[in-house]
This record gives structure tokens, C-alpha cells and sequence, in this order.
């Protein structure tokens, strides 16, 4: 028996493997990884919003729109970075240099700040995924995590972009099928290419597939995945995307994210009323009293973070309409509470512009029907550009403050 010896890099000589796959399809993960980086920035800071930062309620589809991109392009990653971990892995095997020396300390560096930055783009695409399915085998806050690790993992593919440039732009402008050497991993345009051998019909048949057929059937898979997942945001997708998670579909026109049972919402709530609350006034309103009052309808999208959203057509009383029974002056934010007793989304707040944009309500109907349980019966909050997180459902307290 062979005595056990760690590969080298030479042992996994296919012919396919090369920086001219490694960077073709390491442009799209890059543009992938880009867009995905700043839609979720952008996620953070509507769900976190900085003093400094005002959001506005409109375009009202913006948040539909910016976080159905970040959950695509994060899905699109999926492949490229399967088939570009693919293409570079014999790499990991190459000996360093065997004295200590600037060789030494540049290659340690170099394995490191790329193990960084395999690990974080893995951890990224692992637990978004998971997150989109709701699944969290994992003690850590999602949120919190999820958005730390982006900033190693850009932080680390800026570096990368930087260190790799000169081979990824020759890769680029060479020829895409030329042999390359294992050693330098440069191309080399003057060598005999393996494939002006034609391979003789049944024998070698698979010497028939080129870089560039590995290069497009990525794209295709990537494509795939964007098209086979994304009708749970895009409704002229819905009927081909066998793999999205969810429909966009659901009881009364929109899914379901919690149900009034997950959330512990008591099973009698005949007795609720709406508390409205400003400096020491209250007034307490029954569903019957509530629907009394003057009612607007909006077309407004849920926009769930996982990915899905879908539109609809509320009914209701514009918030700042409540605010006025109370007396709360212009300007005031509602703190919004649920009868929620268990989980997360309990509670929300209403900065100014969306109190006082017409189009946030307090709603008790959705397309055209009186809420389900599981909608958020007997009041809910619908606002423009909002994440799904803060359309509070099971609303009983709103309290404006200054
Ligand atoms: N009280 C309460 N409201 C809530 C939630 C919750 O868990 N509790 N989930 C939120 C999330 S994450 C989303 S996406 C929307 C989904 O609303 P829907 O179930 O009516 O589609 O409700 C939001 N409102
Ligand atoms: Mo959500």
C-alpha cells in the first residue's frame, strides 16, 4: 500500500481548471457579492436607521424592490462560488516556501486574508439561505451576525480583487482555452492547446467540453437559480419558480410569515379594544368604533426581509388620524404594540414621515375581506417602503410621542 502523502497541486491537472474560469466567473461572484453587499446595507439601515438619516416613505416598492435583489443576487452567488472554489482548490495545496523569508510571510498572509474570505462568503450564503427557509440551527442573532460578517466578507474580497488584478486582468484579455501553467497559474497562449486534438468520437468525448462551455453552463446555472427562486418577489415568476421558498401566494392574496398561534395571540380577544395614548390622554376604541371612523384604501406591498413580498389592497384609518383623536401634534412618532406574547416583531416604531404620510394605516381589511387571525385580526399596521418586520400585526396600543 501506498504510504499516505498530501496532494499537490500538480495532482489535479483538469484541463479545465484555470485563472480564465477562475476569473470570468469570479466577475460575476464579485458583481453578485456587490449588490448583495449594498441591498443589504440598505436593509440594515431601514430596519436600523441612523439619527442622521431620514427614510422616506416612497417610492413605496423601494424596500420590495432593494431586498427581492439582495435575496436574488445572494441566491445567483450559489453556483459561481461552487464552481470558482472548484477552480482554485488544488491551490491549497501548494508547498510554501520552506524557509523563513518575505516569500514565507507574503504566502501565510496570503492563505489567510483567502480563508477569511472563503469562510465569510460561506457563512454569508449558508445562513441567508437558512434564514430565508427560517430555520436557525444557531445560538447567535441572525441580524447581527449576518451584517457583521458582510463587512469581513467585502473587506476580504477587496483585498483579494487588489492582490489577484494583474492575473485577473490577463486571464481576461488572453485566450479562454489556453493551457495553463499549475505552478505560476499564468496562461500560456503559445503552448499546443489540448483542444486542436480532436478527439476521436466515443473515445474522449468529454475533452469535447471547453472552458468556455464551463464558463456559460455557470452562468446557466446561476440564471436558474435567480429564475427558479425569485417568483416569491417577481409575480411574472411565480409559476416558474418550482424552488422559491414561498409562493407570494396565501390566504386572502399575501402568505403568512407568523400565525396568531406561533405568536401566542390569546384565542379570545372579544373583549379588544385599541389604546391610543399621547401625554396622559387615552382613548380606548372598539373594532366597531374603528371601522365608524372615515376609511382609506392603499395598494401596498409586503416586503418581507427573507426575500418574498406581495402587494394588496388595505383598508383602514390613516395613522395620523389617530393621532389627531388624541391630540398628538405634527411631528410625533407612534410606538406601535401587539398582543403578541411570545417571539420576536411584537412591537414597532413609526418615525415622523410615516406617521404623517396618508398612505400608513392602521388597517382592518386586506383586499377587500376583514383580516384573518393570521394577518393580524383585529388591527394591523400597513406602511410604505417599510421592511415586513415592522408591519406590526395584532395592534391594541398605539402611543404617539414627541
Ligand atoms: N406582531 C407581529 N407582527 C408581525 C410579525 C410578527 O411576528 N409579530 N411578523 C412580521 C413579518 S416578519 C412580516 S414579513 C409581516 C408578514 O405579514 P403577513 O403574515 O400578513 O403576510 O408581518 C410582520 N408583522
Ligand atoms: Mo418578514
Amino acid at each position: 500500500m501506498a504510504a499516505f502523502r498530501l496532494p499537490r497541486v500538480e495532482d489535479f491537472s483538469h484541463r479545465l481548471r484555470g485563472p480564465q474560469v477562475t476569473s470570468r466567473v469570479g466577475v460575476w461572484l464579485g458583481v453578485a457579492f456587490g449588490v448583495c453587499f449594498l441591498t443589504g446595507l440598505w436593509s440594515h439601515v431601514q430596519q436600523t436607521t441612523p439619527g442622521w438619516l431620514t427614510i422616506a416613505p416612497s417610492p413605496a416598492w423601494l424596500y420590495r424592490a432593494t431586498q427581492g435583489i439582495h435575496i436574488i443576487t445572494g441566491t445567483a452567488a450559489v453556483p459561481l462560488l461552487l464552481i470558482k472554489l472548484w477552480s482554485v482548490f488544488p491551490l491549497f495545496f501548494r508547498r510554501p516556501p520552506r524557509a523563513p523569508s518575505r516569500a514565507l510571510l507574503v504566502d501565510t498572509l496570503e492563505r489567510l486574508s483567502i480563508g477569511v474570505l472563503i469562510a465569510a462568503a460561506i457563512f454569508q450564503l449558508t445562513t441567508g439561505l437558512l434564514n430565508v427557509v427560517q430555520w436557525y440551527p444557531w445560538e447567535f442573532s441572525f441580524r447581527a451576525t449576518h451584517y457583521a460578517v458582510a463587512w469581513v466578507a467585502i473587506g476580504a474580497l477587496l483585498l483579494h480583487i487588489a492582490v489577484k488584478l494583474p492575473i485577473i486582468s490577463s486571464a481576461l484579455r488572453g485566450d479562454i482555452d489556453a493551457p495553463v501553467d499549475p505552478e505560476t497559474r499564468m496562461p500560456d497562449d503559445d503552448a499546443v492547446r489540448d483542444d486542436d486534438v480532436v478527439p476521436v468520437d466515443g473515445e474522449d468525448a468529454d475533452a469535447m467540453v471547453s472552458r468556455r462551455d464551463l464558463v456559460r453552463a455557470t452562468g446557466v446555472a446561476s440564471l436558474l437559480a435567480m429564475v427558479l427562486t425569485a417568483g416569491q418577489t417577481v409575480p411574472w415568476l411565480r409559476n416558474v419558480s418550482f424552488l422559491a421558498v414561498r409562493s407570494g401566494e396565501g390566504p386572502q392574496g399575501v402568505p403568512i410569515n407568523r400565525t396568531a398561534r406561533e405568536a401566542g395571540i390569546p384565542e379570545d380577544i372579544s373583549g379588544w379594544t385599541l389604546e391610543l395614548v399621547w401625554d396622559g390622554t387615552s382613548v380606548s376604541l372598539s373594532r366597531a368604533q374603528l371601522e365608524a371612523l372615515p376609511q382609506s384604501d392603499h395598494t401596498l406591498p409586503i416586503a418581507c426581509v427573507e426575500g418574498w413580498s406581495a402587494s394588496a389592497l388595505w383598508s383602514g384609518i390613516p395613522v395620523h388620524d389617530l393621532a389627531a383623536i388624541v391630540g398628538a401634534p405634527q411631528g410625533c412618532v407612534a410606538r406601535v404594540q401587539s398582543l403578541q406574547t411570545r417571539g420576536a416583531f411584537g412591537s414597532s416604531e413609526l418615525p415622523e414621515q410615516f406617521v404623517a404620510d396618508e398612505r400608513t394605516l392602521l388597517a382592518l381589511t386586506i383586499n377587500g375581506e376583514t383580516l384573518s387571525a393570521d394577518h393580524g385580526f383585529p388591527s394591523r399596521i400597513i406602511a410604505p417602503n417599510r421592511p415586513g418586520v415592522r408591519q406590526t400585526k395584532w395592534v391594541n396600543r398605539m402611543e404617539f410621542v414627541v
